[in-house]
């Protein structure tokens, strides 16, 4: 892949670091994200650095790193941690990722509606890391950035 990584930002536990296994095509389990994690062509963040603004600085400038942002809401999650429009105060490309579609009690509609808070225009993408639905339509669209 060319210079530029693909950056994942969200809550802690909705599943970023599961969602970068699958991307890279691993199926180890994922342990608690506890520091900014390079893997590959990824950067994955610990969900407190989207939780807490005294970690923006550090995804802002993290961000100059990667050509992609990946902002992850969790399909069982009814409320948004980042600020309105926040994907708009990065320089770099930015997409959605609803995660755990799979999930008994993933409501997609509502899901869509709180990341539309952070991420007003651009597309979102709609996964399971469980039963991989989605993951190849991600994949095929960052590549397309690249
Ligand atoms: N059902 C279901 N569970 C998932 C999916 N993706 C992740 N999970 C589960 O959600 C939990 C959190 O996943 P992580 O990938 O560690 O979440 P994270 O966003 O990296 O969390 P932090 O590192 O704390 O920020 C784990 O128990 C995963 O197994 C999914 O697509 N479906
Ligand atoms: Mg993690």
């Amino acid at each position: 892949m060319k210079k530029g990584k693909v950056m994942l930002i969200g809550p802690i536990g909705s599943g970023k670091s599961t969602l970068t296994a699958r991307l890279l095509e691993e199926s180890s389990p994922v342990l608690k994200t506890q520091s900014l994690n390079y893997r590959d062509w990824i950067i994955d963040t610990p969900g407190e650095y989207s939780e807490n603004p005294m970690f923006y600085r550090s995804l802002m400038a993290t961000s100059l790193e990667a050509r992609v942002l990946l902002v992850v809401q969790d399909a069982t999650k009814h409320f948004q941690v980042l600020p309105p429009n926040f994907s708009g105060g990065f320089p770099i490309v930015a997409l959605g990722v609803i995660t755990k579609i799979d999930h008994p009690d993933a409501d997609l509609m509502k899901a869509e509606q709180i990341l539309r808070q952070v991420l007003p225009f651009q597309a979102i993408f709609r996964v399971s890391s469980v039963t991989l639905a989605g993951i190849s339509e991600l994949r095929a669209a960052i590549l397309g950035y690249f």
